[in-house]
């Protein structure tokens, strides 16, 4: 597919093998898209080929294997800088994931600049990645956390926030996408007004750079962290950016081999950036297959997928919305690609537990979200969430599949 030609979803349906298979005896449904997309073939294809052709450790060897491993590995990183375009390679830090890219962030920089009695600004729809970290410096350390309230509909008071920074707050942490809302926070200006009173800002981007075109320049964050397996590549892979010179200036994390210059046993002098951040041999394999991924949503074209994504919100809540009975949890007005409900009387799980039946695959629960489901004094939601490769007859196959879910419980 190229991006000059209308977006075919039948033609990228074809593009994910799992797509065909069956659940239940019914075609799979696949609306878990928040918690783990699935891969297209080309994504699967390279992992087969980097373990059949060329295995090898990367920085290491004048062989021919891990020249060509290398290759691929930092190839990879300049298809992710690229994509969320960040001014040069050595900004994009391979990582485990999103929680792995907070965690360095919290232990590093978090250490050096946060004192006693300071404080961090995360918000009340962090995911518990962007939540615990924090809490667990603030402790090491005798600071507060800080946490900007929502809406009824899920939507950030940027005045609460504003008020919120102080002399004393010295980092601030924001989701861009929230996974268990679907809400699209302004973080650009979440970025303008921390850095107006000198403060660094870490966006949580595991939600947002699947679905949104985003720009790390444009949005002038310090750090953007995300995973690779919810952007269509493998798992055990994600992606820490971080502005040159706060990363210059930031500690190193783990230590070990690939991340050193030279040692002693008096002294070591650390590597370079991006690799003072990556110790011990790297998940190679990962990297390779999320560069596939990023040559993937390039073909598709990344913003004819969130024009699409967004028909199909749209279409989704219209159609949940004639549901009697059906509550939609997160309506703010800027949305992607999540779908939150409850239905009266019925528990999230059992929901579950029926579309499942059905071979519709959602998530239920807390999302990794007990904060928020706190603010909505409700333990858990059913959660639908998007991906360009769903279309509007699964969307009815779950209103569907909701109505049986009333008529299982009779009510
Ligand atoms: N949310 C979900 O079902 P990891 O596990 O490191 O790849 O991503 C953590 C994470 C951080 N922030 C946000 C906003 C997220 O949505 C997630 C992962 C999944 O919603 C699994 S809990």
């Amino acid at each position: 597919m190229t991006s000059n030609k209308p977006f075919d979803v039948e033609a990228v349906r074809k593009d994910f093998p799992i797509l065909s298979r069956e659940v239940q005896g019914k075609p799979l449904v696949y609306l878990d898209n928040a918690a783990t997309s699935q891969k297209p073939q080309s994504v699967i294809d390279k992992l087969v080929s980097y373990y059949s052709e060329i295995n090898a450790n990367v920085h290491r060897g004048v062989h021919t294997l891990s020249q060509e491993a290398t290759d691929e590995y930092e190839g990879a990183r300049s298809k992710v800088r690229k994509l969320i375009n960040a001014k040069e390679d050595a900004e994009i830090i391979f990582t485990r994931g999103t929680t792995e890219g907070i965690n360095l962030v919290a232990q590093t920089l978090g250490v050096q600049r946060v004192g006693e009695g300071d404080e961090v600004i995360i918000s009340n729809m962090e995911h518990h990645s962007n939540v615990v970290p924090w809490q667990v410096l603030c402790d090491q350390i005798g600071a507060h956390l800080r946490v900007v309230p929502i809406n009824d509909d899920g939507e950030l008071l940027m005045d609460e926030y504003e008020k919120m920074i102080t002399p004393r707050t010295k980092l601030v942490s924001i989701v861009h996408l929230s996974n268990a809302l679907g809400t699209i926070n302004p973080v650009k200006d979440i970025v303008a007004i921390a850095h107006q009173h000198g403060v660094p800002v870490l966006l949580d981007g595991a939600q947002s750079a699947p679905h949104l075109t985003v720009d790390v320049q444009d949005l002038d964050c310090d750090f953007y962290a995300f995973s690779g397996h919810k952007l269509y590549g493998p798992t055990g892979i994600g992606i820490l950016y971080g502005k040159r010179e706060v990363l210059e200036s930031m500690s190193v994390y783990q230590t070990g081999g690939e991340q050193i210059k030279s040692v002693t046993f008096e002294k070591t002098i650390y590597n370079d950036l991006p690799y003072k951040f990556e110790a011990g041999t790297p998940n190679i394999a990962g990297a390779i297959g999320l560069g596939a991924a990023v040559d993937y949503i390039n073909a598709i074209g990344l913003d004819r997928a969130e024009a699409y994504e967004s028909e199909l919100l749209q279409y989704g809540t219209e159609q949940l919305q004639t549901i009697e009975g059906l509550k939609l949890i997160g309506t703010a007005q800027h949305k992607s690609g999540v779908l939150s409900f409850l239905l009266e009387g019925i528990h999230p799980h059992d929901i579950g537990t029926v579309l499942d039946t059905q071979g519709i695959a959602i998530r239920t629960g807390h999302h990794c979200t007990q904060p928020l489901m706190q603010r909505f004094q409700i333990p858990a939601t059913a959660r639908a969430s998007l991906a360009f490769y769903n279309t509007k007859a699964e969307i009815d196959a779950l209103v569907e599949g909701i109505h049986k879910t009333f008529e299982v419980f009779s009510l």
